[in-house]
């Protein structure tokens, strides 16, 4: 199936000032669209042009580097720009999600700072993760596009650390853009459902 880069679920300018359009066009338009024109690419020359995105990612990873990167990132990006919006984030969580996170993580404030800590923890470009791993929640971290589907684990929520996400509204400062994405821009109804697609 060829990769197809999504329209944004919401405008451009929808995230000021936490994101800003400039930021989500050169993401979005240039970043997110050069991993779908070289995986398509990549994935046509591997003969895996058929599988789905998931089965490129898993069956990619280990043997053909570079396209478990562009699958791995197209992958991440669809979810990433659902994982916002616009007036998201703050501590009102659907309840599945808040009790899971209070019996698995040690509840809010805990899961924050983890969650930041993983995102200014990962050394260089990445991404820090809540993901489902044997029903439960867990943090993780992960190097370029890597994600919890090639660790075992169901991916419920990304944050890109990657420079390109964050250098133009907030330059080197990695722990402001991680506080500002968990306090006014994580879409936790998306979160609700791909946890429950987890879960289930
Ligand atoms: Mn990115």
């Amino acid at each position: 199936m060829a990769f197809t880069l999504p329209e944004l679920p919401y405008a451009y300018d929808a995230l000021a000032p936490y994101m800003s359009a400039e930021t989500l066009e050169f993401h979005h338009d240039k970043h997110h669209n050069a991993y779908v024109v070289k995986g398509n690419e990549l994935a046509e020359a591997a003969g895996m042009a058929d599988l789905s995105l998931e089965e490129i990612v898993k069956q990619s990873f280990g043997s053909n580097a570079g396209l478990f990167n562009n699958a791995g990132q197209h992958y991440n990006h669809i979810h990433f720009w659902n994982w916002m919006k616009k007036d998201g984030g703050g501590t009102k969580l659907p309840g599945k999600i808040q009790s899971a996170i209070d019996s698995d993580l040690g509840g809010y404030d805990k899961f924050r700072a983890d969650l930041i800590a993983a995102g200014v923890g990962q050394f260089g470009s990445g991404w820090a993760w809540l993901a489902v791993k044997d029903g439960k929640l867990e943090i993780m971290k992960t190097p370029n596009g890597e994600n919890p589907l090639v660790h075992g684990a169901s991916p419920i929520l990304g944050v890109d650390v990657w420079e390109h996400s964050y250098y133009i509204d907030y330059r080197n400062a990695r722990p402001k853009y991680l506080e500002a994405f968990i306090d006014n821009m994580i879409n936790w109804e998306y979160v609700e459902q791909m946890h429950e697609a987890a879960t289930s």
